[in-house]
């Protein structure tokens, strides 16, 4: 595989195929899985590992902890330190070796990282290591961090969450675009990024497809149909899904993270980082936000499957708040960069203000397009959650089938409304005002 790759001047010893004394095992460096068994053999000569572990092998103890849809996930201790070992499987881990998925997805995901550090600095967990050949990323491992849809499960709060995150997607969205770019980075990390085709057609099918017609892979809760039926059949709006695809296809504004939802977050009560960019592509700036929001939106209609009246309505509000501050710092860090560093190809400053003219109506247009992007996949995450193959814990672990069936149903029919009703919905108090209606609705 020859990728061209031109944009950020990495440390020699994390560059994507290094050679040397830093190598994993077998001569050739053909790909293998690793196990518990062989992980400290095969790294334990490789010296930004030894540095955090020590050279004593013996000493290291490693544990497959991978709780994902794809890949193994180890956490390595040894008296000195402890790392995380993540190696890709050359096929979806939820499915089986029946769906083969290729191994350069690992790729992706360390270049994704690494571009999030140098553009957001502190939001992603540090990286010590990278195989190409093996699919292999080891980095730092987060402790006492918890992944936040288990602590959103459990009613837990994070301080400072929504700030970091609006943050994140911010600087991520802003500094990854046409608005802060030059032409030939941009083009070429666009090329590059094309690779990671498997992993956008996984997007592609599973979450603007599937959910809208009986795929093989989809299942939903019992008692749900009457309201799966009122979606599938929705003609307008299995258009404007499209219509969204179309900007997933197209629309390569930035270098997003690609599957920024609950479980791609840990956190402490007051530190946030995020992880596991391995679906980054180029693709509509409101597109991480819009994801973020769906997954709190799916942890705000589940709520009262986890948690009695006395503590529901306060937690429920809690989310709603989080919605609202996260959006808040989303804009306002946006505006800031519009400001402070528009040096890209988009509306550059020898064209308005040097003219003596403001952009402030160009901003303005910029943000009402990512809001309306934004409440679109919002919507259509909602769906997917429910009704494709990847559903999520907030839903699932609610045992009772007729209590989630009725939550379900009101997440399902406001994802309805926030696709057809994305450009009329402009500002994040009225989104937040119809889900608490669709919160006291009965649908089942
Ligand atoms: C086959 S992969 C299913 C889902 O898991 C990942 O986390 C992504 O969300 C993907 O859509
Ligand atoms: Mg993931």
């Amino acid at each position: 595989m020859i990728i061209v790759f031109a944009i950020l001047e990495l440390p020699r010893n994390l560059q994507a195929g290094n050679t040397g004394e830093d190598r994993v095992t077998n001569q050739q460096n053909v790909y293998e899985p690793l196990t518990v068994e062989t992980l400290s053999t095969r790294l334990g000569d490789i010296g930004s590992i030894t540095d955090r572990l020590g050279p004593d092998t013996d000493s290291w103890s490693s544990e497959e902890v991978g709780d994902g849809n794809l890949n193994l996930v180890f956490i390595v201790k040894s008296p000195a330190g402890a790392v995380i070992v993540k190696q890709a499987l050359p096929y979806v881990r939820l499915v089986g070796d029946s769906w083969p998925l290729p191994l350069n997805r690992a790729f992706f995901e360390y270049h994704t990282l690494m571009r999030q550090a140098a553009r957001d600095p502190g939001s992603v967990p540090e990286i010590f290591y990278f195989d190409d050949d093996q699919a292999l990323i080891v980095m730092e491992f987060l402790t006492p961090h918890v992944i936040l849809r288990k602590m959103l499960i459990a009613g837990e709060k994070v301080s400072g969450l929504a700030e970091t995150l609006g943050n994140f997607c911010a600087r991520t969205a802003f500094r990854g675009s046409d608005l802060s770019m030059v032409t030939a980075k941009k083009k070429a990390d666009t090329a590059t990024y094309q690779g990671n085709s498997e992993l956008m057609a996984i997007t592609e099918t599973l979450i603007f497809t599937d959910p809208y017609f009986e795929a093989d892979r989809n299942h939903h809760t019992e008692g749900l149909d009457p309201v799966v039926h009122v979606l599938r059949n929705d003609v307008v709006m299995k258009v404007a899904v499209q219509e969204m695809l179309l900007k997933f296809t197209a629309n390569a504004e930035t270098l997003l993270h690609g599957d920024l939802h609950s479980g791609s977050i840990m956190c402490t009560e007051n530190e946030t980082k995020v992880i596991d960019p391995e679906f980054g592509f180029y693709g509509p700036m409101g597109f991480d936000v819009g994801m973020l929001i769906s997954n709190y939106f799916m942890a705000y209609f589940s709520q009262p499957g986890h948690r009695g009246a006395d503590e529901l309505a306060g937690y429920q509000e809690w989310i709603l708040g989080l919605i609202t501050d996260t959006y808040s710092a989303f804009e306002a860090e946006f505006t800031r960069l519009w400001k402070t560093e528009r040096t890209g190809i988009l509306f550059p400053h020898s064209m308005f203000e040097d003219q003596g003219h403001s952009a402030d109506n160009a901003l303005d247009g910029m943000l009402g397009h990512i809001l309306c992007d934004a409440i679109g996949i919002c919507g259509i995450e909602m769906h997917r959650r429910l009704l494709s193959l990847a559903h999520n814990a907030d839903f699932e672990e609610i045992d009772d089938v007729a209590i989630r069936a009725r939550l379900e149903a009101r997440n399902l029919m406001m994802g309805r409304e926030l696709i057809l009703q994305r450009g009329e919905i402009n500002n994040i108090g009225a989104l937040c005002a119809l889900a608490r209606k669709y919160n006291e609705e009965t649908f089942l």
